[in-house]
């Protein structure tokens, strides 16, 4: 029997920035994960100008989505995010205000997780359009563990929406 078997799976990563060189910072973040050599940076959306959520009186955020390859747990996964952010240069002023770079762990496989620090799927996963439609781009026939509705389905409510629009490519 091969005992080497490493289990991966496959995370999905929001990534936003509104501040600075938005291209640039996301590029570097992607650039950053895809150098750890337990992540494999599999899929990437385009860029999307959106209107910011949450606190609206602050520079448009460019986001994107990316495919990670892993063989780290969730909680690992989201301490690099973590780190990188800081590595980056987020700075942390007041919750949903403006930042260099954000890294959200969307999904974990069909995980479904509930510790102090991490919620997996996000939370807001659902409700949000500069997720949902970069999501839709790479993965559109996935389910979201625990619903029965597509990707695509859940962004095709948005599409209408003037907040989200295509940027081009990271
Ligand atoms: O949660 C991610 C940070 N964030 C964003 C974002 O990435 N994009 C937009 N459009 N609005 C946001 N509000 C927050 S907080």
């Amino acid at each position: 029997m091969n005992t080497n078997h490493i289990n991966t799976q496959i995370a999905y990563a929001g990534l936003g920035s509104n501040l600075g060189d938005r291209q640039g910072n996301l590029r570097t973040a992607l650039s950053e994960l895809g150098q750890m050599p337990t992540i494999t940076v599999t899929r990437v959306s385009s860029l999307y100008e959106t209107a910011p959520v949450g606190v609206t009186e602050q520079p448009e955020f460019l986001n994107a989505v990316a495919a990670l390859e892993t063989s780290l747990p969730a909680a690992d996964l989201l301490d690099i995010f973590l780190h990188l952010e800081n590595k980056l240069g987020r700075v942390r002023t007041f919750r949903w205000g403006p930042r260099v770079i954000d890294l959200d762990l969307l999904l974990y496989g069909d995980a479904q997780i509930t510790l102090p620090s991490l919620t997996v799927p996000h939370p807001r996963l659902r409700e949000r359009a500069f997720v949902l439609v970069p999501l839709a781009e790479i993965a559109p026939e996935m389910a979201l563990p625990g619903d029965q509705k597509t990707v695509k389905e859940l962004a095709n409510y948005f599409s209408s929406t003037g907040n989200i629009r295509r940027a081009g490519v990271v």
